[in-house]
């Protein structure tokens, strides 16, 4: 499965992958999806907001087991964020069978559509839809770097997006999803344990910081005459490094555009996306104004003007107690149980789903890079722990 699903979206130089929502890469992953559901016997649908879902028995009967993770990357993102979770999901189910195990509940495995939010900038579009966090209007706003809008992608690969919008009835369906992640982070391998259990999501968010300043000639302009915007990021993005280790939070600037991005030409416009995380919304809110501050003082003192704008925000989660200490029973007891600050579909599903997390042991911690690693027997006991904790839950 790991081999037929690698080279899809890879780029050739970087290594890293390009899966991005509604594109061919995108596509050529649903069809993965669905061709290793449907050879296990699976009935495969696309709900009306483009997750995958492949089912064994009928979920109308409600209180649905479901397992899976996403298939969509960031740019030049590793290969285990996302695909550890959906092929570990089939290969736990190939486990149970092995094991002769019998389901008592509707089974589902499922790939949310758009996790990253790579083109669009939002996070887990497909999972906020679902769960009514994003309403149909906001979504058809959403714009990719083109302009291309979210329905005009959706309908360009194929799907209708006429009826994207929450689906509390196929939510409703399901009475508890676990996702099985590799670990962005060091903790496991510091423990020494291939496997851990999610206790909490920080709350994080994306700001698009806009500096507008007056295109004007590289080489004739007075540095006095200007109003160049570029300063004014730069000392903004030193700001933001500087306000989250006085916070005990991190921020990063990764992305940014330049207008017209000339090197003989001042920019007319600098953007800025800031991706900024905390342990808690005091500390969150603390250093976003803090680094909005320190850009609005430079914009004064450069006369750029700045505009800022929220486009992503995930307020803190914590995982359901009963959910989490029947995982940490079903795998003995012996688990330890970790924080992240990435963000999950099941953060995001967990207001309206019971829901919990797998961590599989990442040696380096390195993820959102073409170096994302796990070794193959940690992740085999992640199949095998997930197999566990579906066995204890929905068979017989
Ligand atoms: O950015 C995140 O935390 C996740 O990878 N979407
Ligand atoms: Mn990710
Ligand atoms: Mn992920």
């Amino acid at each position: 499965m790991w081999a037929d699903l690698a080279p899809l979206g890879r780029h050739p130089e970087s290594g890293g992958y390009r899966r991005y929502a509604w594109t061919g890469a995108d596509a050529e992953c649903r069809a993965w999806f669905r061709a290793e559901a449907e050879s296990r016997g699976l009935a495969v649908e696309t709900d009306r907001n483009g997750n995958q879902w492949a089912w064994l028995g009928d979920p109308a009967a409600g209180d649905a087991v479901v397992t899976g993770s996403h298939l969509d990357s960031v740019p030049d993102g590793g290969a285990f964020d996302g695909p550890l979770g959906v092929v570990s999901a089939f290969a736990a189910l190939d486990e149970l069978r092995d094991r002769g195990a019998e389901f008592a509940r509707p089974f589902g495995i499922v790939n949310f559509g758009d996790e990253e939010g790579a083109r669009f900038g939002l996070a887990c579009v497909g999972s906020r839809l679902a769960a009514g966090q994003l309403t149909r209007e906001a979504a058809y706003e959403l714009r990719d770097a083109d302009g291309i809008s979210l329905p005009e992608a959706m309908e360009a690969a194929g799907y209708d997006p006429s009826a994207i919008g929450a689906d509390p009835e196929r939510l409703g369906r399901i009475g508890a999803f676990v996702e099985l992640h590799v670990e962005q982070g060091r903790a496991l391998d510091l423990s020494g344990d291939a496997v851990g259990i999610a206790s909490a999501i920080w709350p994080h968010g994306r700001w698009r910081f806009d500096f507008r300043g007056e295109a004007n000639h590289a080489g004739t302009t007075r540095l006095v005459d200007r109003r160049d915007p570029m300063p004014t990021y730069a000392e903004t993005v030193l700001a933001a490094r500087r306000e989250a280790e006085l916070a005990g939070a991190v921020a990063t600037f990764g992305k940014v555009a330049v207008e017209p991005n000339g090197v003989n030409a001042i920019p007319s416009l600098v953007r800025g996306w800031l991706d900024s995380r905390a342990p808690d919304q005091a500390a969150l809110d603390t250093v976003v104004a803090a680094v909005e501050r320190a850009a609005r003082e430079r914009a004064e003192r450069d006369g750029v003007e700045l505009a800022v704008v929220r486009e992503s925000f995930t307020p803190v989660i914590e995982f359901g107690h009963a959910l989490r200490d029947e995982l940490d029973k079903l795998l003995g007891g012996a688990v330890p149980v970790l924080g992240t600050g990435a963000g999950h579909d099941a953060g995001i599903l967990s207001g309206t789903v019971p829901t919990a997390m797998l961590f599989v042991r990442n040696p380096t911690g390195v993820s959102h890079s073409p170096a994302e690693h796990a070794r193959e027997d940690d992740c085999v006991a992640g199949v095998r722990a997930l197999a566990d904790v579906l066995e204890g839950m929905a068979c017989r």
